[in-house]
C-alpha cells in the first residue's frame, strides 16, 4: 500500500539507512527526539531516587492461586506518588512475565477485594467507592491472566498526572526535564508523564524476584494504549506493547489517509478535546496533520524489533482501525531492517482473527472496550512472543 507518509528511514543528509545499525544510530534518535518535541513533549527524566514500600500482601488472592500485593512507589526530582498493584501466580516455579497497564478507574475496580485501595484522592475526598469495588473484572481478567502464568501490574493513570484539562497544568510543572522552559512548546504533557510513570513501574517490576525482567508486556486500552505504545518507543525494557484502540495520538494516523477512514479522531478533534494530552507544538498541526514530520508507524517502528500488537474492534471507528493496520505495514520496512521481519499481511485481515506477527494486529466484533475476548487473544500473543 502506498500511503505517501514520511518515510522512517530516511536520513536527514539524504539517502535511506540500509543497515539496522544505520537505523539505530541515526534515524532512532532522531525520530524520537521530532517525535517528543512535536507530539507529547519531552519525556520527564529518570527520577533523582525511587523509593518503593509494599504496603500490603495477601498471598492468598484469587482463590489462592496469586499473591497480590500493593506498592508505593515514590520519586523524587520529579516528586511522583504511584500506587501499584501487582498480582503474581502462586504456581509459578520461576519468575513469572508480567503485563503492565494503567488503569482508567482506580485499582479497587480490579477485583472484588474490600481491602484494595482506591486512588489516593478518592481516599482523601471520602468517596464512597463500594459500588465500584471489582466494576472491571472483565477489563482486567486477573484469573485468566494469573492462570496462564502471567503476573499482572496495573495503576490508575491519574496517580503521576490528573486526566484533567484543567489541573493537570499544575502537576505538569513538576515534570520539566532540565532546559526545558515551563511554556514551551515541547514542555512535556499528560500522556509523556504517563509513559514516565510506567517506566517508573518497570523499575520496580525490573527488579522484583516474582518477575522476569526480561519478560514486561506494556497493555493499554484508549488513552492508556497510546500511552503504552509512547512508553515501549522509550523504554527499551518493555519486552512487548499492546496497544488497544489508541486512535489519533496511538496506533492510528494523524493524517487523512482517505475516504475509508473519514469517521476517525483528528488532530483537532483531539487536541480540542484533550488539550492536556499533547504539547503544545501539537496544536501547530491541527489544520494540517499532513505538515508532520512523522506520522503514528514512526512511533511503532521506534519499538523495534520488540513485538508489537495493535488490536481493534470493528464498531470503534473513532479509533480508526484500517488506519492503525495501515500504520503497522508503514513500519514494516523498519521492522524487516532491524528484525527481518513484520507483518506479512496488507489487506485488513479477517475479524477474529489473530496476526502473530512481530508485527501483529488482532480485530474482534464489538464496541470501545477492553475485554476477555481480547485478552485471550493478547495472552495468546504473547505466549508466542514472551
Ligand atoms: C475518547 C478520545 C479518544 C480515546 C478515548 C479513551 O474520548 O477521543 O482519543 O482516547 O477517549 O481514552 O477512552
Amino acid at each position: 500500500m502506498s500511503l505517501n507518509l514520511p518515510d522512517p528511514l530516511a536520513l536527514p543528509g539524504g539517502g535511506r539507512a540500509l543497515t539496522s545499525t544505520q537505523w539505530n544510530e541515526v534515524c532512532r534518535p532522531a525520530l524520537s527526539a521530532l517525535i517528543q518535541r512535536e507530539e507529547y513533549g519531552q519525556i520527564p527524566s529518570a527520577p533523582g531516587q525511587l523509593r518503593a514500600t509494599v504496603v500490603r500482601t495477601d498471598r492468598n488472592a484469587l482463590d489462592g492461586c496469586g499473591t497480590l500485593r500493593e506498592i508505593d512507589i515514590d520519586t523524587t526530582s520529579p516528586d511522583a506518588h504511584i500506587e501499584l498493584l501487582l498480582i503474581t501466580p502462586n504456581a509459578a516455579t520461576t519468575p513469572a512475565g508480567c503485563f503492565l497497564g494503567l488503569n482508567f478507574g482506580g485499582n479497587h475496580r480490579i477485583l472484588p477485594d474490600a481491602a484494595i485501595r482506591p486512588q489516593l484522592a478518592k481516599r482523601v475526598s471520602g468517596a464512597d467507592v463500594e459500588a465500584e469495588r471489582g466494576t472491571e473484572t472483565g477489563t482486567w481478567p486477573a484469573a485468566a491472566i494469573i492462570a496462564r502464568g502471567y503476573a499482572l501490574a496495573t495503576f490508575f493513570n491519574g496517580d503521576a498526572v490528573p486526566d484533567d484539562k484543567y489541573t493537570a497544568a499544575q502537576r505538569l510543572a513538576g515534570f520539566l526535564p532540565p532546559g526545558v522552559e515551563p511554556d514551551g512548546g515541547d514542555a512535556p504533557a499528560t500522556i509523556a508523564c504517563w509513559a514516565w510513570s510506567l517506566s517508573r513501574a518497570i523499575d520496580f517490576l525490573s527488579n522484583d524476584g516474582a518477575v522476569d525482567a526480561k519478560r514486561i508486556a506494556l497493555a493499554g486500552h484508549s488513552r492508556n494504549g497510546k500511552t503504552a505504545l509512547l512508553a515501549g518507543a522509550m523504554d527499551p525494557r518493555a519486552a512487548l506493547v499492546i496497544s488497544s484502540q489508541s486512535g489519533c495520538g496511538g496506533a492510528g494516523p494523524s493524517r487523512d489517509l482517505g475516504n475509508e477512514w473519514s469517521q476517525r479522531e483528528t488532530v483537532q478533534q483531539i487536541n480540542t478535546a484533550f488539550p492536556h494530552w499533547f504539547c503544545a507544538n501539537f496544536k501547530q498541526y491541527n489544520a494540517s496533520p499532513d505538515k508532520l514530520p512523522f506520522d503514528q508507524h514512526a512511533l511503532i517502528a521506534l519499538c523495534a524489533p520488540r513485538p508489537v500488537l495493535v488490536s481493534s474492534a470493528t464498531e470503534d471507528l473513532w479509533a480508526n482501525p484500517a488506519g492503525s493496520f495501515a500504520m503497522l505495514n508503514a513500519a514494516d520496512p523498519v521492522y524487516r531492517l532491524v528484525s527481518g521481519e513484520g507483518i506479512d499481511v496488507h489487506e485488513m485481515p479477517e475479524t477474529g482473527v489473530l496476526l502473530k506477527t512481530r508485527l501483529g494486529h488482532f480485530i474482534r466484533p464489538g464496541r470501545h472496550a477492553m475485554t476477555t475476548e481480547d485478552w485471550s487473544a493478547w495472552l495468546d500473543y504473547a505466549d508466542a512472543w514472551l
